[in-house]
């Protein structure tokens, strides 16, 4: 007999910035409210949480969030009932008491293990893996999300393609979102440029190519770790959401971090993104529009083997001028040289660009992690 998955346990800490409990969140949200699972999230850091759902209270240890039981992760873990469907996220090693309240069910729990997001080759070979515990009646799988078939997928609400759609076909709309972030309309020609990321050597000659550029450029900032550089750049110490700064063609607007479900309308409305990580990453990719990938910078390089990965992979169809505007900019924004040659080339090739990260969306829509997620427990449950 198959069984469903009726209640599941999140575990996420919060390694660093908010790419972890952005996916956790997201598929939390997701399995409580598209598929009716009882989701327990079990979070360490409620401050970084609070970022993406300002609602949530960080002085509570237990709360109900968007139909979710939130859970304050600390290093006294309570007895609690595991839930039938568990799900470690990036490795962060669930409490042993949790481990062994797990085998003692008489129905074994089914532990899968959230890896991170790569278009690496290799995924397609580990993705399900099990991984027997050495000591007690339990088997760990691991769950790679991914770009292809043969991986996890990628999360993807229900009804995102949908609102999308409607927010790009429909200019009333996008006058109303930029008027409640306080940004005035389009000028005639105008390039609306998104920018989120970390730190980045490429900064400077980015605004200063965008601020001698043909057009007019508006970059929509989130407040982060790229405002200082940018309000530097601007003259000033710092800066904070509402500011708003002008040099030739460029004008900044600073935007406040919103909520995560409103982070989508500004993806959607501009004509360009750049994002980092992981999930703003997969967010950019949905909005059908041309993004630029900040990677998560590791010690040993090893990112620049997962950037290239996703770019082949994005840019395989791609005629070859656009490819390579891709490949440079990409190259640019995480380490590389010529920045400035490299926009250029990029926005030459937007019209492209943009017809192809709509097919790209397109094709990736099947492959939905949420319901392989639920599926693989059905097979193994
Ligand atoms: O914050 P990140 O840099 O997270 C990173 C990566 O996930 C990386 O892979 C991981 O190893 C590291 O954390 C520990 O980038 P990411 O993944 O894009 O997460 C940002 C989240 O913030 C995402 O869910 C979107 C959300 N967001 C908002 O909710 N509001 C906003 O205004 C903005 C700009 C982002």
């Amino acid at each position: 007999m198959t069984r469903t998955a009726t209640s599941c346990d999140i575990f996420c800490a919060v390694v660093d910035n908010y790419g972890d409990i952005g996916v956790c969140w997201r598929l939390a949200r997701q399995l409580a409210n598209e598929h009716g699972v009882e989701v327990r999230l079990w979070v360490d850091d409620l401050k970084s949480f609070g970022k993406l759902c300002p609602e949530l209270d960080a002085a509570l240890d237990e709360q109900r969030c968007r139909g979710v039981e939130v859970r304050r992760w600390s290093a006294d873990f309570p007895a609690v009932e595991p839930a039938g469907l568990v799900i470690e996220a990036f490795a962060c090693r669930l409490p042993e008491s949790y481990v062994s309240a797990m085998a003692a069910r008489e129905q074994k729990p089914v532990w899968v293990n959230l890896e991170y997001l790569s278009a690496e080759d290799w995924v397609e070979g580990c993705h399900k893996l099990p991984s027997p515990h050495p000591s007690l009646p339990l088997t760990k799988y691991f769950f790679f999300p991914g770009f292809t078939a043969k991986t996890g997928g990628l999360l993807l609400e229900r009804d995102l393609l949908a609102r999308r759609d409607a927010f790009q076909s429909d200019t009333g709309a996008q006058q109303r979102y930029w008027q409640s972030m306080g940004v005035p309309e389009r000028l005639a020609g105008e390039l609306r440029v998104s920018l989120f990321g970390y730190e980045n050597e490429a900064m400077d000659n980015l605004l200063s190519v965008w601020e001698r550029g043909d057009q007019p450029a508006t970059c929509l900032l989130p407040e982060g770790l790229s405002l200082p550089q940018v309000a530097a750049f601007f003259g000033h110490e710092s800066g904070k959401a509402g500011d708003v700064w002008q040099r030739g063609q460029l004008r900044v607007h600073v935007l406040p971090f919103v909520e995560q479900e409103c982070y989508d309308e500004l993806l959607w409305a501009c004509d360009v993104n750049f994002v980092r990580g992981e999930d703003s990453c997969i967010r950019a990719q949905w909005a059908a529009k041309p993004f630029i990938w900040q990677i998560y910078p590791q010690h040993d390089g090893v990112h620049l083997e997962k950037l290239e990965a996703l770019r082949a992979l994005y840019s395989a169809d791609l005629p070859p001028e656009a490819g390579l505007a891709v490949r440079e900019l990409w190259l640019a924004w995480n380490g590389g040289s010529d920045i400035v040659g490299a926009w250029q080339r990029f926005v030459a090739q937007r019209v492209v660009l943009t017809r192809h990260s709509a097919e790209w969306a397109q094709r990736l829509t099947p492959n939905n992690l949420a319901l392989n997620l639920l599926d693989f427990y059905r097979q193994v449950a």
